[in-house]
């Protein structure tokens, strides 16, 4: 069995980071190790959270892990608090990467044109140096348009799509992905350059025409647990794309879902049949 580490928050009640992480990669059986940076009650959207930092357990969790001969397959993070936090992320990756594992960074920091309260443009170019050290890189548009310096646009063409993902590319990655690319009306999709081979590929579907925390948290969960299962990136955005989908379409239809999160617990049958389990 693969085993994946997992670098994100806890938020105990909201529905993203390691809330959705583990159950999602467990589900597509794929051990899931984590560091939880912080604790927090609920996300950031909700009014008056509390918020623990553990930055100061990163070092002594990973001396330990090293002392023991732990090592993992995948190296994944999503929300980090600081740009302290990331630094040290940083000196994790060269710690942990060998030649045959892979290192995924979802900037989760920005959505709709606005970085989130706790972030300003000084921690978007930490993180942008955090994504020169990964394999594969997860921003959505407003995330890489913070990070490379374009404007950040709402209705766009492929043109301005490529050469985000040529200056994706140039921060050091081998695979970058653009999540919430829809080029016409009704659809969406997400958009992945690979700059070795100079390949792009572009997975489209309908767009559901509303906007719930946590959905690039489930997005990027299901891509790294594919990977995990052998697939190639191509195999594994339309799975995770068409699953976060799901979880969209199950908490609309849903009288009593939560408006912070997605209803990404009653769509595990569908991934689960999606990827062939
Ligand atoms: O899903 C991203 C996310 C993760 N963790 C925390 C957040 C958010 C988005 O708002 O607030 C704490």
């Amino acid at each position: 069995m693969k085993r994946i580490l997992t670098i994100q928050d806890i938020s105990c009640v909201g529905k993203c980071s390691l809330t959705v992480a583990l159950p999602i990669i467990s589900a597509l059986g794929v051990e899931t190790a984590i560091i939880p940076t912080a604790v927090l009650s609920t996300h950031t959207m909700f009014n008056n959270f509390t918020f623990k930092d553990l930055t100061d357990q990163i070092e002594p969790i990973t001396k330990h892990w090293k002392s023991e001969n732990i090592g993992f397959d995948c190296i994944y993070t999503g929300y980090l608090g600081s740009i302290e936090q990331i630094d040290i992320i940083a000196k994790l990756f060269d710690d942990f990467k060998t030649k045959d594992n892979l290192i995924v960074v979802d900037p989760a920091m920005a959505d709709n044109g606005k970085l989130y309260p706790a972030f300003d443009e000084t921690f978007a170019k930490a993180m942008a140096k955090l994504c020169s050290k990964a394999d594969i890189i997860v921003p959505n548009i407003t995330e890489a348009s913070f990070m490379v310096d374009m404007e950040y646009k709402e209705s766009y063409d492929e043109a301005y799509i490529k050469e985000m993902l040529g200056k994706l590319a140039d921060l050091g990655a081998r695979i970058s992905i653009l999540t919430g690319v829809g080029f016409k009306e009704g659809s969406t999709g997400v958009m992945g350059y690979d700059r070795e081979k100079n390949e792009y590929f572009y997975y489209e579907h309908d767009r559901i025409d509303v906007s719930y925390h946590g959905t690039g948290d489930v997005f990027s969960s299901t891509l790294v647990g594919s990977l995990a299962n052998d697939l190639s990136w191509q195999e594994a955005l339309p799975i995770a794309a068409d699953y976060t989908a799901k979880s969209i379409q199950l908490t609309v239809e849903d009288p009593n879902g939560r408006d912070y999160g997605v209803n990404f617990e009653e769509a595990i049958p569908f991934l689960l049949k999606r990827i062939g389990k």
